[in-house]
């Protein structure tokens, strides 16, 4: 056996060095598929995807300049300005997500930050949506103490805030805030007691140094984000990333792969750019250990695949949308995702790869 086929360490690490992660990148792409889907199999049944739906509840017109973005007013994008959704549209939009198979809803909107004023509506999305059974997620943009501590006492689930890229590559994307500024927000989020939602782009020109930079921080945070989502770039019509080289497939699925090997236990996010990918890419993606995608005919402003095409090919991979459960503690959490490995164990297809 190579060193590359023995049984990973599943340990959950946060002192990561860049030559580390650049050491998994490098693996031959089968071991590295290998290693991840082993420590994939550790964790989670892995014919389980959990499944979200995005909302925008308030779209374009931001002040922001991220360059990748359709919803930056500084790029003309052909993108009609919205005001903030009414709550009953929102609720409206949630029973449909529900009833297609989500079991999460998440809300954003194009702005740097919340306003003081809009703190009443989106806190009142948070409890009826929570209300009709489902979980919740909010992208917002930076927040203070106060509005964390607002979201949370709602009940909101997650708060997604990405990183983007690596801190050396940050400056090339966004110069409208500052890579401290995000990880500050995430402190806040997690100090008001929610689940972070965070991840990045690849495909924005990066080099594999500045993925496995972004990786790094991510999973050297003090906690790993519960869902980490990993985008490609939607190239938008308007937006300085219009003409972006296309990033190699593969490489992709190798980020896929290296997240889920560093942060064995949170749900990695096959996120925006499903679209342009075949089903083999995807299948490779929850090879790679995906655990998690968005569902639904559009991600905020640009196209995702077609709710029936995902289901064909959840049909067809065996796969099954994830449940929600709700638990009373980590103890319980931790209990019935055992059962759920050890269900898998004993299924007669389970190769042991640890013998
Ligand atoms: N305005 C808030 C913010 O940026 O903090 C929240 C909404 S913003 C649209 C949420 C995330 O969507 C961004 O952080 C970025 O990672 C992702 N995103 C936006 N445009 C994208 C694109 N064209 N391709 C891939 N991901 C994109
Ligand atoms: C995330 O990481 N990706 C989602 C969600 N979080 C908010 C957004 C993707 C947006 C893709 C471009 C668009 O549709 O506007
Ligand atoms: Fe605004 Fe968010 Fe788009 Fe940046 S990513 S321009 S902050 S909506």
């Amino acid at each position: 056996m190579t060193a590359a086929q023995q049984m990973p360490a599943s340990e959950i690490r946060h002192d990561w060095t860049r030559q580390q992660v650049l050491d998994l990148f490098a693996l031959p792409f089968n071991d590295l598929l290998f290693t991840a889907q082993q420590v994939h199999r550790m964790h989670f049944d892995a014919n389980r995807v959990q499944v979200s739906t995005l909302c925008s509840i308030k779209t374009g017109a931001c002040p922001e300049d991220c360059a990748y973005c359709p919803q930056s007013a500084r790029y003309d994008t052909g993108l009609e300005r919205e005001k903030l959704m009414e709550v009953e549209k929102v609720l409206e939009e949630a029973r449909a997500a529900k009833a297609g198979g989500a079991t999460r809803f998440c809300m954003g909107a194009a702005w740097r930050s919340p306003k003081k004023k809009d703190m009443p509506y989106v806190t009142q999305m948070v409890r009826e949506v929570k209300a009709l059974g489902l979980e919740t997620c909010m992208t917002l943009g930076m927040l203070k103490d106060e509005q964390a501590a607002e979201l949370a006492e709602a009940g909101l689930d997650y708060y997604n805030h990405n990183l983007d890229t690596s801190p050396e590559y940050y400056g090339e994307i966004i110069t409208t805030r500052t890579y401290q500024d995000r990880l500050e927000t995430l402190d806040r989020v997690r100090a008001a007691g929610m689940k972070v939602c965070a991840g990045g782009i690849v495909g924005m020109g990066e080099g594999e140094k500045d993925r496995a930079g972004l990786l790094m921080q991510l999973a050297n945070l003090p906690e790993h984000p519960e869902s980490v989502p990993i985008n490609m770039l939607v190239k938008v019509a308007g937006t300085p990333l219009e003409t972006e080289e296309d990033l190699d497939p593969f490489e992709f699925i190798r980020c896929i792969a290296v997240a889920r090997i560093m942060m064995p236990k949170s749900h990695v996010r096959l996120s925006a750019g499903r679209e342009e990918m075949s089903d083999e890419m995807q299948s490779l993606a929850f090879l790679a250990g995906a655990n998690s995608i968005f569902y639904g005919e559009k991600l905020l402003t640009t196209a995702n695949p077609e709710t029936n095409e995902d289901m064909q090919l959840f049909a067809r991979l065996g796969i099954q949308p994830e449940e929600y459960r709700q638990y009373a503690d980590d103890a319980e959490l931790e209990a019935d995702l055992n059962a759920q490995v050890s269900e898998q164990q004993n299924a007669p297809y389970f190769y042991d790869a640890a013998k």
